[in-house]
């Protein structure tokens, strides 16, 4: 018998399951009023029993005999069984071990990580709170998504609140008349949302705009990347040379008179030096559409035309968070603010500039400001030494040196310990395999998952941990209008523990199990933080139900406004009354901040500075392909990947490389081949798929494909599957923002036959029973 549908939610939707009387999972459906369902909705309901659940605690061999003398181990080594008492006996003591001999900066407790939806539940808050309770941690700085805008954006208009920074959807379909979009907007992005969706309702937006007529301009190296393929036009790029063609553009309003000098005038400051750069009168290089036209390889008089066109209507110019993830990505950024400024049509509706619209579900949808979140207070951390999330590796190999980071120095602390929940390290860091070198250095790397995924695979103690359908939760994101309730749908697997009653007990252990938990359980902790954003939430003037009727109904829909206000609408309304938060209290072109720092990487205003590698450097005579690895449309980065959607998208069992029919056949590559992609970082195997859409010279490959080298542990090794962070680069976007550069790629690309058999989706080696290893350990 079918019992009742049971509701929960992820990251990519509100969904229900039915399950037998079995406790099975039969059935899964999502939500009825949700416009535009996640294509893997039910990725989790179907692996949720997957045979590569962690069905007990494990330890690593070598680490059970030898301790941190077996790191060099980490990844390729064998995994024994042990009880739960035993391994938390081990956290417990490495944990005493490490801060009384190294001291908590030794800790690294950055965990980065999407995690799961679910306000309780939310594995590296746990995390969090835990080790901060212990007497702190090292914690990361910045996030890969847009790190580089996350750390420019303070300078130029007082605000880091990046997916805030765009214009409401109901605006732009009433006043926008063109936008023109860096990078795009592909709406296999805005399926998700961090922290969960509710109403997937971008693809209404965009067939709004179509319906109202508005002409999108998509520039990017692939004409897929398109928000709306029906109505686009597309300008293909060079990738990693949009500060050329903005300037290109800026420089065609400058000289022919086409900006408004009132609004650069009353709402900015620094035109005029960044003028000078513009007209080439500090460098000799006026930065004409011609001479943008060399670089990006888009027509010069297109360039103009294009300028004249933003400059004669109402333009939105748009710029996606993929184009920051790049060297130098605190440029594109600063530049679309400069150029929209030019423009004069910022804090006007529809008008200006945006970030990562479509990136994410909820940008530019219509908010009420500052909607309280049911939130799990994460303490306090007394460690204050704290590393950019691109540069990890960097820590953990040069420990004890000085990292140049936004206008100050850190000193890169040694790390003796990771403790890593609700992320994957082998997805998120580039240049894996420096990374690997860099995750030999510790000497305990715990870690927590449900599945076998690569974070288990490379730790000395694996937790097994339940996923949400496993537990109670609330969802409540940071872009949406909905608090939903998360009903726990079937027993935890195993003897998969939720990651919070592991810390608890830890924390018990460790003697602050009663802080920790605060005398509360799992519904205890539901009841408090909602109640808390409940009476937040009426000092507003919403009245949601107290938590019984809540939890009875499922949810709670604050109303949408019924105005939407311009981003930034009332600083242009009234620039004295609302100030930026900007030295100035204006828009800053120049940077008097930046200049003190006088890095070269990141220079006072925006300027164009060849990437690293790009198609236009001479590395190309070595590796002449640049590798976009963008977000895949089947899956949540590498979650899901061992789903029937996600497989299903691989070719035999490969991920897809995406490349144009002309870098195929100079190749010699058909469809389905077998290929290693390669340049001096490593080497990863995938397989070609023609596409008409991307322009020569550039290739793609979604990202998410669990890491599978054919040695497992060994750096340099071949890897299998097509995980692209094998060949990226490690070396952070500037001194200011130290942020990822996982688009800066160029590759070379050739037929590999018979490659080694995939290893993805196999367990690592159980070799010794339980027995042995506590014999072997004596
Ligand atoms: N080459 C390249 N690399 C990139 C990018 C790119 O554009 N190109 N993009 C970057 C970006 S923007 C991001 S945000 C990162 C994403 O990188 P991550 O956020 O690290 O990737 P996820 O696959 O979401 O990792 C989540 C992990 O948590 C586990 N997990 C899920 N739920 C739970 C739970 O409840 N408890 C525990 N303990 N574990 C759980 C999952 O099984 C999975 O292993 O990747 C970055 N990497
Ligand atoms: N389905 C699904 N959706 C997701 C995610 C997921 O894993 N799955 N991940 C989410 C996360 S964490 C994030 S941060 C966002 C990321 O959102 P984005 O960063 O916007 O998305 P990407 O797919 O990485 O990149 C978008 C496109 O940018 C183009 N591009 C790359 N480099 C350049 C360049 O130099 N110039 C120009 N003009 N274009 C360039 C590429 O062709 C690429 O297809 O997506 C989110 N959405
Ligand atoms: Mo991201």
């Amino acid at each position: 018998m079918k019992t009742k549908p049971i509701q929960t939610a992820s990251h990519w939707g509100v969904y229900h399951v039915t399950t037998d009387d079995n406790g099975r999972i039969v059935q899964t459906s999502p939500l009825q009023q949700d416009p535009h369902p996640a294509t893997f909705y039910d990725g989790l309901p179907e692996i949720v029993r997957s045979d590569l659940r962690i069905d007990r605690p494990y330890v690593r061999a070598g680490f059970l005999r030898h301790r941190e003398k077996s790191r060099h181990l980490r990844g390729s080594d064998q995994f024994a069984a042990v009880t739960w008492d035993e391994a938390l006996r081990l956290v417990e003591q490495e944990l005493n071990r490490v801060t009384t001999t190294f001291g908590k900066e030794s800790i690294y407790g950055g965990s980065y990580g999407w995690a799961s939806a679910g306000r309780l539940h939310h594995s590296p808050s746990v995390l969090k709170r835990f080790l901060g309770m212990n007497g702190g941690y090292v914690d990361k700085l910045g996030n890969h998504s847009f790190g580089a805008a996350l750390h420019i954006m303070p300078y130029v208009i007082g605000r880091a609140d990046i997916p805030h920074q765009a214009m409401p959807w109901p605006l732009i379909v009433e006043h926008t008349r063109l936008l023109v979009m860096f990078g795009g907007g592909h709406p296999k992005n805005s399926q998700i949302d961090s922290g969960g969706t509710v109403l997937h309702e971008t693809r209404n937006w965009i067939a709004k705009a179509r319906a109202a007529g508005i002409e999108i301009i998509t520039i990017s190296p692939s004409r897929d990347d398109a928000a709306d393929p029906l109505r686009s036009h597309w300008m293909p790029i060079r990738p990693h040379t949009d500060v050329a063609l903005m300037l290109g553009l800026a420089h065609t309003l400058a000289t022919e008179r086409l900006y408004s000098r009132e609004f650069l005038d009353r709402y900015c400051t620094g035109y005029s030096r960044f003028e000078s750069y513009l007209l080439g009168h500090t460098d000799g290089q006026p930065k004409s559409a011609a001479w943008a036209a060399a670089i990006t390889q888009i027509d010069a008089d297109d360039i103009r035309n294009l300028a004249r066109r933003m400059a004669g209507t109402r333009a939105l110019i748009t710029t996606s968070w993929s184009v920051q993830r790049a060297d130098h990505g605190e440029q594109p950024i600063w530049m679309t603010v400069v150029l929209a400024a030019m423009l004069g049509q910022i804090g006007l509706p529809g008008g200006g500039f945006s970030f990562g619209l479509g990136a994410i579900s909820g940008i530019a949808m219509p908010l009420p400001d500052n909607l309280p979140r049911p939130t799990l207070p994460l303490g306090t951390n007394p460690v204050k030494n704290h590393v950019p999330v691109g540069r990890v590796a960097e820590m953990l190999l040069n420990p004890g040196t000085e990292l140049d980071y936004n206008g100050r120095r850190i000193c890169l602390p040694h790390i003796k310990l990771i403790y890593s929940v609700g992320g994957n390290p082998f997805h998120h860091n580039t240049n894996l395999n420096r990374f690997l070198r860099a995750w030999r250095q510790p000497e305990t790397v715990v870690v927590h998952e449900p599945w076998w995924a690569p974070p288990a695979k490379y730790a000395d103690i694996v937790l097994p941990a339940t996923t949400t359908l496993e537990r109670n939760d609330i969802q409540a994101s940071e872009l949406s209008r909905f608090y939903i309730a998360m009903y726990q749908a079937v027993p935890p697997f195993a003897s998969s523990r939720n990651d919070l009653d592991i810390f608890a007990e830890l924390a018990d252990r460790l003697g602050f199990g009663g802080s920790y938990m605060e005398g509360r359980d799992e519904m205890g902790w539901l009841v408090h933080m909602y109640e808390g954003a409940r009476k937040r939430a009426q000092e507003l003037g919403y009245s949601p139900p107290p938590f019984d009727a809540f939890w009875e109904t499922g949810r709670y829909e604050f109303s949408a406004p019924l105005e939407c206000e311009s981003f930034l609408g009332a600083f242009r309304r009234d620039p004295d009354a609302s100030r930026l938060s900007t030295p100035s209290g204006k828009i800053e072109i120049f940077s008097e901040t930046i200049a003190r720092f006088k890095y070269d990487d990141c220079p006072p205003h925006p300027s164009w500075l060849e990437p690293a590698e790009w198609l236009g450097s001479d590395r190309v005579a070595k590796f002449p392909l640049h590798l976009l690895s963008n977000q895949p449309s089947v899956r949540l980065h590498s979650q899901l990947d061992p789903s029937r959607l996600s497989r299903a998208s691989k070719i035999s069992g490969r991920e897809p490389l995406r490349m144009s029919p002309v870098d195929a056949e100079s190749r010699g590559l058909r469809l389905g081949d077998t290929v290693r992609v390669f340049n001096d970082r490593g080497s990863f195997v995938a397989a070609v798929q023609i596409v008409d859409y991307l322009t020569s010279g550039v290739i793609q490959i979604a990202t998410g494909a669990w890491f599978d080298p054919a040695e497992p542990g060994t750096p340099g090794s071949l890897e299998k599957h097509g995980n692209p962070n094998v060949v990226t680069d490690d070396k952070g976007t500037s001194r200011l923002g130290q942020s990822s550069v996982a688009q800066t790629t160029l590759v070379e690309v050739e037929r590999i036959t018979a490659p080694p058999d995939l290893t993805a989706f196999d367990w690592p080696p159980i070799a010794l029973k339980h027995d042995e290893a506590q014999a072997n350990a004596t």
